[in-house]
């Protein structure tokens, strides 16, 4: 086999294409809060090995959203807590930074016990598997089956690469984002290739709402507020607020960009009220002088240097006071 994209990875591409060559049985999962990146990573590895003749199980503790129930095979995703894994020999995490990400599969999963392979691409991920196959200098957990696939020669088909595409469109913010690179627009232009039709796409992902979340936005752009100076936009949802609108947080995963593109704004938070009382979950996302993914750190999330997260087990009022004040204090001195 040729060198792989990344030298740095040349190894961890041989065992982890060894694994997949010798074992039989998979558990593929990623992480809470489910994404686009995430799920069409799943979907795409998972095809991948089933055309070589593996028994593959996609299992998550999260639903997939509304918005990727178009994609090929989402339906036979199963949920933990529904359904159980079955006997496997390899688990396969994708797109999740840190073990814990994995949520409720924690308790079926043993790094101990289990042989893990972790395909991500966050600067965070300190490597926590058997293998772990980490590019943070790429834009996706998909760009990088993308690169791995084409390496291994294994088969990439029409359904594989539009699941690839949905991968990196979604993570790279539609190709806005300072994860875009001029190889990602590379091996965007390899996978349209394959007869995928962008408008097609963009209609499923980005130009469909419910109208749960339509009325669920109306209860969010109510709550916009704005520190003194005006560099920190935040917006909030309590649990009421899915309750009276029927609709759950995965379904809000585009919020955070509201309170971010307002004029001066630095940084936009969304704060929210999570199913389990006394959780809070934090996104951010900046407009760059900040590195949110060292910030988030400092309370046990992570991310991105311009988008990551954190969850808190406190009120919300609190979570919300002490993110705003420490973040305020940060942008203070750039
Ligand atoms: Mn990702």
């Amino acid at each position: 086999l040729a060198q792989f994209y990344n030298p740095l990875l040349q190894k961890e591409v041989k065992k982890t294409l060894k694994l997949l060559r010798s074992k039989t049985r998979f558990l593929i999962t990623s992480h809470i809060g489910i994404d686009g990146d995430g799920l069409a990573s799943e979907l795409a590895l998972a095809r991948a090995l089933k055309k070589m003749g593996k028994k593959v199980q996609v299992l998550n503790d999260s639903g997939t959203p509304h918005a990727y129930q178009f994609l090929p095979d989402a339906q036979k995703i199963e949920r933990f807590g529904q359904v159980s894994p079955a006997p496997r020999e390899v688990t396969v995490i994708l797109d999740a930074g840190k073990f814990e990400r994995i949520g409720s599969l924690k308790d079926v999963v043993s790094l101990r016990r289990d042989t893990v392979i972790n395909i991500d691409h966050h600067r965070s991920n300190k490597g926590f598997g058997t293998v772990s196959l980490i590019d943070p200098l790429i834009s996706s957990a998909g760009e990088l089956l993308f690169e791995f696939f084409k390496w291994a020669k294994i088969e990439i088909d029409k359904t594989t690469a539009l699941l690839l595409y949905v991968a990196i469109l979604t993570d790279t913010g539609r190709f806005t984002y300072d994860n875009t690179t001029a190889r990602t627009h590379r091996n965007i232009g390899e996978l349209l290739e394959y007869g995928i039709r962008p408008e097609l796409v963009a209609n499923e992902i980005y130009r469909r709402v419910t109208h749960g979340q339509v009325e669920l936005l109306k209860h969010a752009l109510a709550t916009l507020t704005y520190t003194e100076d005006g560099r920190i936009a935040h917006i909030t949802l309590l649990r009421k607020d899915f309750d009276q609108t029927g609709t759950s947080g995965l379904e809000t995963q585009e919020f955070v960009e509201i309170p971010r593109s307002i004029d001066g704004v630095r940084v936009g938070i969304y704060f929210r009220e999570t199913l389990e009382k006394g959780t809070v979950k934090v996104s951010m996302r900046s407009n760059g002088g900040i590195d949110l993914n060292r910030f988030a750190r400092r309370f046990g999330g992570g991310g991105h240097r311009s988008a990551a997260g954190i969850t808190l087990q406190t009120k919300i009022e609190e979570a919300k006071r002490k993110i705003i004040a420490s973040l305020a204090q940060d942008i203070s001195r750039i």
